[in-house]
């Protein structure tokens, strides 16, 4: 049978700019076509548009998300008939994201409008905690692949290619006779190594960067419990790692066939285990690879020889999540990370010469407008080279979210109409008066304006501009194309 994987539109339908590639999506599809089944992958997100580009305004365009979303003819959903129609799929597997659930029903709907002989799957970290709720509003939904999805979702295609019914299979909740039976979450894969490389070929080929297919994971899971993050519904919470020499072979793969010159690691905390960190660097060392690379980790994660020898072979960008401003919030997200130990990590990354980013977040429940003021006081003591601000949305899965239920912020349920009326950053939500039940509407879009326009002068600034420049330096003295991809962003991310 033939498979189509899609990465439904979101960014796209906001006019934001979007090139990454969806990984989870490529390693399914390799998995696929190892397994025997036909399979390729559409990114109907791609967008090349930077018109916008500035993530921490990204909600205040989520009615024109909305409304886009009721646009039959917007050309974004006819381009997704013309690669079905192109392809001819048996089955389509679409990827969900809880914000973006809305436009994952509209293309189920398509699809089945199209041709209702299309089996549509979803997989992704939405339905796999949302099974039940997705099954009921959705009748155009046929399964759904709970938690990882190489395995499952390969039996399942089996299934239906021999036309059993799916029973019997971990991961898998399916629709027999109209009626959604429900299965348990898939076996996790002891062994990452013996997964295939995730296929970097996709429908809109042309469209990419050696930089935007420089994305890779070296590891699945992370051991952590922060309150907020809903990592853990796919993975839980143990961490596996492929071998140093696995990664390797796929850098060795991918610097031939694309010209990758920088790795952008997407593994939740790459620099949890320190032997196997340094392990990595050596060996890019040893091998004269000549890479730039950037990584997420932790506060508590870092130390100055790993950071000296991460830079030397390579590494020019780091991402912490610093979340708040102040010991009490973070206590309340569970970060397991101090104020103290936040400012002794700045303080060692400046040293490093590594450009870092500090991602915070505001309006958790119950964080008072004191605790919201501490936070761009606190980015400016601990001055990362690039701070992004985001507003905490409530997904299903965290313990935060299971927190708003008890404390009736949140409603467990959402229909089909309010997935289509509900801007995503509402999604939930009882009443649409916002998460925090200390801080009124109006108040916090107040502060919510000033704390984000403040982060974004921080941003502007001509120091920081010049380290970002320099951090990228050698990615500008491989391809051209990456000068005017950045100029073009910048311009549209310093005017916004
Ligand atoms: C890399 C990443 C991104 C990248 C790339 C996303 C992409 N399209 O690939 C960028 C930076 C663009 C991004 C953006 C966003 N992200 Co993000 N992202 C991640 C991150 C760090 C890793 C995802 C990843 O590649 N995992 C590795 C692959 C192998 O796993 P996977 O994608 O989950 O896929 C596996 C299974 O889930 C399953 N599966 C997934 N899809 C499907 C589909 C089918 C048909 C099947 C059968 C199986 C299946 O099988 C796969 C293989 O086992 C995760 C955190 C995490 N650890 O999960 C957050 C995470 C997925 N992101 C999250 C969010 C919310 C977003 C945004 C919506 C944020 C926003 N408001 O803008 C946007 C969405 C925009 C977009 N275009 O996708 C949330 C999702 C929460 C939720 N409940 O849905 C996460 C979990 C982080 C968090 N906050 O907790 N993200
Ligand atoms: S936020 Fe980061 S450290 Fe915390 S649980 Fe999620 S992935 Fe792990």
């Amino acid at each position: 049978m033939k498979v189509l994987l899609l990465d439904p539109p979101f960014y796209r339908l906001m006019g934001y700019y979007n090139r990454y590639f969806p990984v989870g999506l490529g390693y399914l599809c390799s998995f696929l076509r190892k397994t025997g089944h036909e399979c390729s992958i559409y990114n109907a997100d791609f967008s090349n548009d930077s018109t916008r580009i500035n993530y921490s305004f990204l909600p205040d365009y989520y009615d024109l998300y909305l409304s886009n979303l009721k646009d039959e003819n917007h050309p974004v959903f006819k381009e997704i008939i013309n690669s079905i129609e192109d392809y001819k799929p048996d089955i389509i597997g679409i990827t969900v994201m809880t914000p973006k659930v809305a436009s994952a029903f509209k293309i189920a709907g398509i699809i089945k409008k199209y041709n209702p002989e299309i089996k549509v799957v979803f997989g992704g970290n939405h339905p796999t905690v949302k099974s039940e709720e997705v099954m009921i509003n959705s009748t155009n939904v046929d399964a759904i692949i709970i938690g990882e999805g190489e395995k499952s979702f390969s039996k399942l295609i089996d299934s239906f290619s021999e036309n059993r019914v799916p029973e019997n299979i971990d991961g898998v909740s399916y629709r027999n006779k109209g009626f959604p039976a429900f299965g348990k979450p898939s076996q996790l894969i002891e062994n990452l190594d013996i997964l295939p490389f995730p296929t970097r070929e996709f429908l809109d080929n042309d469209s990419y960067t050696s930089e935007d297919l420089g994305i890779i994971l070296t590891s699945r899971g992370c051991p952590y419990g922060c309150y907020y993050c809903s990592a853990k519904s796919i993975w839980g919470k143990k961490i596996r790692f492929r071998t140093i020499g696995n990664v390797m072979e796929e850098l060795d793969l991918i610097i031939g066939k694309y010209g990758i010159k920088h790795l952008t690691i997407k593994d939740d905390i790459f620099t949890i285990d320190r032997v196997r960190l340094k392990n990595f660097c050596n060996e890019l060392l040893s091998r004269k690879m000549k890479l730039t690379w950037e990584c997420n980790s932790r506060a508590d994660l870092l130390d100055k020889d790993s950071l000296k020898l991460m830079h030397k072979s390579g590494c020019n960008g780091i991402k912490i999540g610093v979340e708040a401003g102040d010991d009490n919030t973070l206590r309340k997200l569970r970060k397991n990370i101090t104020i103290q130990k936040l400012r002794d990590a700045g303080r060692i990354l400046k040293k490093s010469k590594i450009h870092w980013t500090g991602y915070f977040m505001m309006g958790i429940p119950t964080q008072t407008k004191e605790e919201v003021k501490l936070i761009p006081k606190f980015m400016k003591q601990i001055k990362p080279d690039f701070a992004s601000l985001s507003v905490y949305e409530a997904y299903p899965g965290t313990e935060l979210f299971e927190l708003g239920l008890k404390t009736k912020i949140l409603k467990n349920e959402m229909t089909l109409a309010d997935f289509f009326s509900t801007p995503p950053n509402q999604y939930y939500l009882k009443e649409r008066e916002g998460f925090s039940d200390v801080i009124d509407k109006i108040c916090f879009r107040e502060l919510e304006v000033e704390i984000k326009n403040d982060f974004h002068k921080y941003n502007r600034s001509l120091y920081r501009i010049f380290k970002r420049i320099l951090s990228r330096k050698a990615l500008y003295l491989n391809d051209i194309r990456i000068i005017v991809k950045d100029i073009r962003r910048f311009i549209a991310w310093y005017k916004s």
